[in-house]
């Protein structure tokens, strides 16, 4: 029997696992990601994380989301990794060392890293809130909104590098899907060699098998990115001349969209104006179908700036846009024809979980990290989108996916997209977070 389809026995298993997984990440005022590969607190991994906490531990799921914004920039970034300083030195690379945001002006106290992650944490907050509406969530969410607020600005105002009303990702590390195929066209143009690496020790290698992550040349690419943002202080003025790497996302801008969504609710809840939030988010949702939507696909691809070209690589990055309540009828029917197909192959009953890329294509890597293995928070994230454009069967299959993955595999951080094995990191937080938030849900 699949867990799916399973029985109460099996679902308080999960249930029991998942809590135990969250429970044994918690360190002090936040979840770390994994014990292993990621010791230090995460961006877009708080936010999934806090999404499952509200439903076991509202009270953490506060503090997961604080403790993140107090490590906000003054310019309203929010940075993609806030280091622990109790955790040993050297146990993540690149750690506080090779960052330095010391060099901006902007930056906090405490040590973190200088880009950003896709603005997940609107949608959070609302979801959190909606799960637990006490008072004390609403005081919670008062608190938070100006600093939600910032973060829009700072995204939609100077990251705004092409002009068209979206934002710029600069690293493939903002994405959160670092080594995509959607990021080789911009990457080849990224001057580096992979023996620049011999001069540092990697960290994630020691931890998982090299053959599962990006490759050496990967990483002295982003490295070299890091290196070109930090010499200029990490400012965002003057990207377009002189930056290697500038793209605009559909999973980024969609989570962008979708956190104006967020807000305007959050808004209505605490006596502001949700007019405006209302207005950017159609103004957010139009941009991408203009800019990121390509006719002849009828999906959304990356937009690399530097060469003013779509990148063609079809990856699950193309079906977030799919979570924006605004999205025109004809690019939702589209989106839902893409994940139905082949390449991803959603469907009421999936006999095979959703994977990060085609399935389909020639370089299609099964057990590479980003570059073909399925995830849950995508998963969730497309789920999200079907169940907002009313597609209650498919959502239940990639729940049933979801429930299938873990019970056979636990809370792992990347399946295989074939036989589901576990990969990457075991005791991953957002997997068994966002497991929690399915559990939650009987659909
Ligand atoms: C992965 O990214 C980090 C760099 O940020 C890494 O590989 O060291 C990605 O999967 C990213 O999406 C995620 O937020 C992070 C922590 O789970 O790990």
């Amino acid at each position: 029997m699949s867990a799916g389809t399973a029985g109460a026995g099996t679902l308080t298993r999960l249930r029991r696992l998942a809590l135990a997984t969250l429970d044994g990440n918690w360190e002090h005022d936040h979840t770390v990601p994994s014990r292993t590969l990621y010791p230090h607190q995460w961006s877009w991994d708080s936010a999934f994380i806090a999404i499952g906490l509200a439903h076991v531990r509202p009270e953490r799921a506060w503090r997961e989301l604080n403790s993140l914004f107090r490590a906000q920039w003054a310019d309203g970034r929010v940075p993609h990794i806030v280091f622990n300083p109790a955790t040993r030195v050297g146990a993540y690379f690149p750690g506080p060392e090779f960052w330095r945001t010391e060099v901006a002006a902007a930056a906090p106290a405490v040590a973190t890293s200088g880009l950003v992650q896709p603005p997940v944490h609107a949608l959070a907050a609302w979801l959190v809130h909606r799960r637990d509406p006490s008072p004390a969530a609403r005081a919670a969410l008062g608190r938070l909104y100006p600093r939600l607020v910032a973060q829009q600005r700072y995204l939609t105002e100077r990251r705004d590098v092409g002009g068209g009303g979206l934002a710029a990702i600069v690293h493939p590390w903002e994405s959160g899907l670092d080594n995509s195929p959607a990021w080789d066209a911009p990457m080849a143009a990224v001057p580096a060699e992979a023996a620049v690496m011999r001069a540092y020790r990697r960290h994630d290698t020691a931890h998982a098998d090299a053959a599962h992550r990006p490759t050496d040349l990967d990483y002295a690419r982003y490295l070299a990115i890091v290196a070109a943002y930090r010499d200029h202080g990490y400012r965002d003025d003057g990207l377009a001349g002189r930056h290697p790497f500038l793209v605009e996302c559909p999973l980024f801008n969609a989570a962008l969209g979708l956190a104006e969504h967020a807000l305007a609710r959050i808004a209505a809840v605490l006596g502001a104006d949700p007019g405006p939030h209302r207005e950017r988010a159609a103004r957010i949702t139009e941009a991408l179908v203009w800019r990121l939507h390509d006719p002849a696909t009828g999906t959304f691809q990356p937009l690399d700036l530097r060469t003013g070209r779509l990148v063609p690589a079809r990856t699950v990055l193309g079906l977030a846009p799919l979570a924006l309540p605004d999205l025109p009828v004809r690019q939702v029917d589209a989106l839902v024809v893409e994940a139905c197909s082949a390449r991803f192959g959603v469907t009421g009953r999936m006999a095979r979980p959703l994977p990060s890329y085609d399935r389909t294509a020639p370089d299609f890597e099964p057990l590479r990290y980003w570059r073909g293995p399925s995830w849950l928070n995508m998963t969730w994230l497309v789920r999200h989108g079907l169940l907002t454009h009313d597609r209650p069967e498919l959502a239940a299959g990639l729940r049933r996916s979801m429930l299938d993955l873990v019970a056979r595999a636990g809370c792992h951080e990347y399946f295989h997209p074939d036989t589901g094995a576990g990969l990457g990191s075991p005791a991953f937080g957002w997997t068994a977070a966002l497991l929690l938030d399915v559990l939650a849900e009987d659909r």
